[in-house]
Parts: C-alpha cells; structure tokens; sequence
C-alpha cells in the first residue's frame, strides 16, 4: 500500500515533528522531553502522487526503562522490513556515538539523511557526517519553520523513482491514481465475467459495456488510448456483438 519509510534517529532529533510536517498534522505526538513517542505510529501520505507508508518510531538511546527498551526494539524491527529508513539528526546538538552508528547502518540500506533543527544555530555541519553515501541523500531541514520538508518530500519520490533504487519482492504500484484505477478496471472484469455467467452470449452489449469502462480506467493510466480503436481490436478477436 505504498512505499514503507522508517523514520528513525536519536531521541528528541525531531522524527515525530518531521513525520507531522509531511503529513500536514499534528497527528504524531511531539515534546521537548527525550523519549516522548513510545510505539511506532503508520500514516498513509501521497507526496507528489506516489503512495507512502510514513513510520514514527521511538528514538534510539541506551536506558534502563524497559517500556523504552521494548519500544527500541520496535523500532529496530520496523526499521528492518523498511522501503527506505530516514535518519534523523538534531544539528543543534553535539553528534553521538549513537548517530555514527546509525550513520553506517543508514549507509547499507536506501535512505535519506535529514539534518534537521536547521533553524538553531548550528553544532555541525553536513560534511562532519562524512556521509558514505550520495552526497544528494542529505536534507537540511527544519520540523519548525517547515524548511527543507518538501525537498525531503522531493528525495523520496526521486529514491522510489528508479525502480533499482529500491528492490521490493512485488512490484510496487505506488501511485494512488494508478492503484484506483487498477481497482475499478478489476471491479469492472469481474461484472463482465459476472454477465457472462448469468447471460450466457445473449447480452454481448451490457458485457461491452464493462469492458469498455475497464478499457477507460486502464487507459487513465497509459497514454491516452483510442477507445473505439481498441475495442474494434477486441471485437474482432472475440466476434462479441457479430
Ligand atoms: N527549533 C526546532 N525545534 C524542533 C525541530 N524539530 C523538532 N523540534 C523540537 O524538538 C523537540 C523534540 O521533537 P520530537 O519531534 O518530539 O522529537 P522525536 O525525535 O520524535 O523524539 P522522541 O519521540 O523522544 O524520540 C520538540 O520540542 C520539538 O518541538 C526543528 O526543526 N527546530
Ligand atoms: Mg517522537
């Protein structure tokens, strides 16, 4: 149902605020106090017409809570069957072990890297990452002022755009249209297969008509198609309506 993307990154880095900002709600809990989102939360959100299933995890730290600890191993599993993981980072503040760590860890998988708190003064710089990725998959961004949320919007897209870029077992039909319109195109099959069962071949017309919705539906998605060209084709096939 759209490309799966993880955002993870330290504690209080801003994941929950970043993940609000590409939804365009307040529907992720956020706060100053470290360890404020406690489960990962799934929202649905259609950037620039592609499908994504956007993940707010709990931030990663060592701790001796064991809700946290549970919560953190959530995380890691979310992050384990993630499309694309986003490594959030609070340039604000000092970068830890922990954010090297997880650099090297976002540098094996499809991701992005977002430098957020970019509104603050500045504790780093995108170079002090030595990213060992492309240089492109880094963001400077602010969860506040909203700077930089629709170039990182603009990244995903481009990173799902090459369907190498992102291997999936099932071919990913990420645009929303495209899904919609597959859906009604099968909706309409299934009547026409329906009236043939019921009419047997004595109501060739109403089975045309399904048919020719399906074709419109299919053709939403290609190029535009020439209907009566088509079906002409498909009339001569199968003799309906001679
Ligand atoms: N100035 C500034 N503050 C931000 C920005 N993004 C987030 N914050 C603030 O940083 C604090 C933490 O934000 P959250 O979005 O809750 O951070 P989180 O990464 O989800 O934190 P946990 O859920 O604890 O892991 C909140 O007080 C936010 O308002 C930003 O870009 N600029
Ligand atoms: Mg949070």
């Amino acid at each position: 149902d759209g490309y799966s993307v993880v955002f993870v990154g330290r504690p209080n880095a801003g994941k929950s605020s970043l993940v609000n900002a590409l939804l365009g709600t307040g529907r992720m809990i956020v706060s100053h106090e470290p360890g404020t989102t406690r489960d990962t939360v799934e929202e649905v959100v259609d950037l620039g017409g592609v499908a994504f299933v956007l993940t707010d995890t709990a931030g990663l730290r060592r701790t001796t809570s064991a809700a946290e600890r549970e919560a953190i191993s959530r995380t890691r599993e979310k992050a384990a069957g993630a499309d694309i993981l986003v490594g959030v980072f609070d340039r604000s503040v000092a970068l830890s072990d922990e954010d090297r760590q997880l650099l090297e860890e976002l540098a094996r998988r499809p991701s992005l890297v977002a430098v957020n708190k970019c509104d603050l003064p500045a504790h780093w710089s995108a170079p002090e990452l030595k990213w060992p990725g492309a240089a492109a998959a880094i963001v400077e961004t602010s969860a506040r002022t909203g700077a930089g949320c629709d170039r990182l919007a603009a990244c995903l897209v481009e990173l799902v755009a090459g369907e190498t870029a992102v291997q999936r077992e099932t071919p990913a039909i990420s645009r929303v249209r495209h899904r919609v319109a597959l859906e009604n195109a099968t909706d309409r099959l299934r009547a026409a297969i329906e009236l043939m069962h019921v009419h047997g071949d004595r109501a060739p017309e109403l089975v045309a008509v399904e048919l020719r919705a399906a074709i419109t539906e299919l053709a939403g998605i290609t190029e535009p198609l020439d209907n009566e060209e088509v079906l002409d084709k498909i009339f001569s096939q199968f003799c309906i309506g001679k």
